[in-house]
């Protein structure tokens, strides 16, 4: 049973940067494509069902939402990128949204970025994937709806984004199998959260035992 989570609440959502809480603790935020499956992610991570709002219509969440762990300690929900029926000039604002929040944000500790398993590495990942390189925040990849493949599709997608991520230089770049439907990976994607927001606890576990 994993308790750090369960009590995670929303609260702000914000259009622009100055609606954002203050800049103050750590937070981790999700990001990738309209319905890659990054509210989904979120609630079966804080064992709750409806935190983040999910839709079967892509580019459902259109604000970046924070949601409290602890006191200063936050999971952020990012705006879906790539959706073809949203504008161009409405998918280049979020992107330089975006981007700012990823440059300017000082207590980002750590990107988890969503894709569909069945559709790994696209274009816009990767752009993505070099901001994060250029502002120096780490990345773990979550290849999402793994319950859509058999176990041996999905083990041979994730050893191929693994070898596409060393031979892009985005070699400190960890990436896992993940399905919210099935909770499958949640116990790795949970590990790699509580490293970015609470390393004093990771810290301690990992003083060796006599
Ligand atoms: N089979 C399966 N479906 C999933 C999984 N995760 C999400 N989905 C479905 O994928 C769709 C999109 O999920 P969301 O969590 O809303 O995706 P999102 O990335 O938050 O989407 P936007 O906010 O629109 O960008 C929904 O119909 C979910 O039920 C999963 O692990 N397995
Ligand atoms: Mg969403």
């Amino acid at each position: 049973m994993h308790g750090l989570y369960q009590n995670t609440r929303f609260i702000a959502g914000a259009t622009n940067l100055k609606g954002m809480p203050s800049d103050v603790g750590r937070e981790v935020a999700f990001a990738g494509r309209s319905n890659a499956g990054k509210s989904s992610a979120l609630n079966r991570i804080c064992h709750q069902k409806s935190l983040a709002r999910t839709s079967k219509t892509p580019g459902r969440t259109q604000q970046i939402n924070f949601f409290q762990v602890t006191e200063d300690r936050y999971l952020v929900d990012l705006p879906g990128y790539g959706y073809a029926r949203v504008p161009g000039g409405l998918q280049r604002e979020w992107g330089e949204f975006i981007g700012r929040y990823l440059e300017c944000r000082r207590s980002l500790a750590g990107l988890i970025i969503l894709m569909d398993i069945r559709r790994p590495l696209t274009t816009l990942d990767e752009q993505l994937l070099q901001v994060c390189v250029a502002a120096d925040i780490p990345a773990h990849i979550l290849l999402t709806k793994a319950d859509k493949l058999s176990r041996n599709a999905a083990m041979n997608t994730l050893r191929e984004v693994k070898t596409r991520l060393a031979n892009h230089a985005y070699g400190s770049t960890t990436a896992q199998c993940f399905s919210a439907l099935r909770g499958e990976g949640l116990e790795d994607a949970q590990a790699r959260l509580d490293a970015w927001l609470f390393p004093e606890n990771a810290a301690s576990s990992r003083v060796p035992l006599p």
